[in-house]
């Protein structure tokens, strides 16, 4: 049974560093689930592994590239044969700048039966809030030049809200009632950089509150989950974390955050909870 998964994110959202995280704890036995055969097809990941293996961060994915990764999953009794694109994050970006999507992308958003969504919350740029300008006469003109900027770029909230409208409307569900078809599961990528002890619901709820309203107005409580995520455990800028990384190998690092606040090593986890 082939069962396609959309991971979107935009770029440096951490979906190279999972996926190839993903694909060493199955193979190294770290995790729950299991392949029940060998993967065909690496080379998705294969510039990503080589580069942790060594200690050093992956390339951004090149905004042309667009390929499926497949891996044979056994998940309790039931195989399920797992498709998940690997793509530059820049295409999501224009995506919404140009509210179009291509063929490609139409035709996964059909096919798949359930969406993650990455959002690296610490490259999320804050709104400009107007009651946040003090209005002065000196201020008048940088505070005009302040609010002319914000004017031509939407908001990384207005942004993720598009972009999911974009993609019900390819879907073609039913906007009338809460979607309980189509599971979304959002993710709070490289978690280790935003130094909290918080439940992701309540992380998402401080920093993007407009997006948290319109997934639950939009979704049924069952169909929508809300985790954390360090796919590679912490940053890779300094000698000693390089080490590590070299020394215990890439799938001994990274973590997930459950909706209750606990952290569990086995980030394939995230699948599961995406696929019931
Ligand atoms: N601290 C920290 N850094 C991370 C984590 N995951 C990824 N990174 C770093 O963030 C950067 C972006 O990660 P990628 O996995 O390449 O992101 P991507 O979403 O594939 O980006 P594009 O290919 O440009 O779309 C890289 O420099 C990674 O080393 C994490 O869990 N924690
Ligand atoms: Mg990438």
């Amino acid at each position: 049974m082939g069962t396609s998964i959309l991971l979107i994110g935009k770029p440096h959202s951490s979906k190279t560093v999972f996926l190839s995280q993903f694909y060493s704890k199955l193979q190294k036995n770290k995790s729950k689930l299991k392949l029940y055969r060998s993967v065909d097809d690496l080379s998705p990941i294969s510039g990503a592994r080589e580069a942790l293996a060594s200690g050093e961060e992956p390339q951004t994915t090149p905004s042309e590239k667009s390929v499926k990764f497949y891996l044979p999953i056994q998940m309790a009794e039931k195989q399920v044969d797992l498709k998940c694109p690997e793509y530059g994050g820049e295409q999501v970006v224009n995506i919404v700048e140009n509210r179009e999507l291509n063929k490609e992308w139409t035709t996964s958003i059909q096919e798949s039966s359930s969406w993650i969504l990455f959002i690296r919350l610490n490259n999320v740029n804050k709104p400009l809030d107007i009651s946040d300008v003090t209005y002065s006469e000196q201020h008048q003109k940088s505070s005009k030049e302040l609010v002319s900027e914000a004017e031509y770029k939407i908001s990384d909230q207005s942004f993720f809200i598009e972009l999911l409208q974009i993609f019900l409307n390819a879907k073609g569900t039913d906007y009338h009632r809460l979607n309980d078809k189509l599971k979304l599961t959002i993710v709070l990528t490289c978690w280790d950089e935003m130094n909290t002890q918080g439940k992701p619901y309540d992380e998402l709820k401080s920093k993007l509150p407009l997006l948290l309203n319109f997934l639950e107005s939009n979704w049924d409580k069952r169909y929508l989950n809300i985790i954390g995520l360090s796919a590679q455990g912490f940053s890779l800028t300094t000698p000693e974390n390089k080490e590590k990384y070299k020394i215990e190998g890439p799938e001994e690092f990274g973590y997930l955050v459950l909706p209750d606040g606990t952290q569990t090593d086995d980030i394939t986890e995230l699948l599961q909870r995406a696929l019931l």
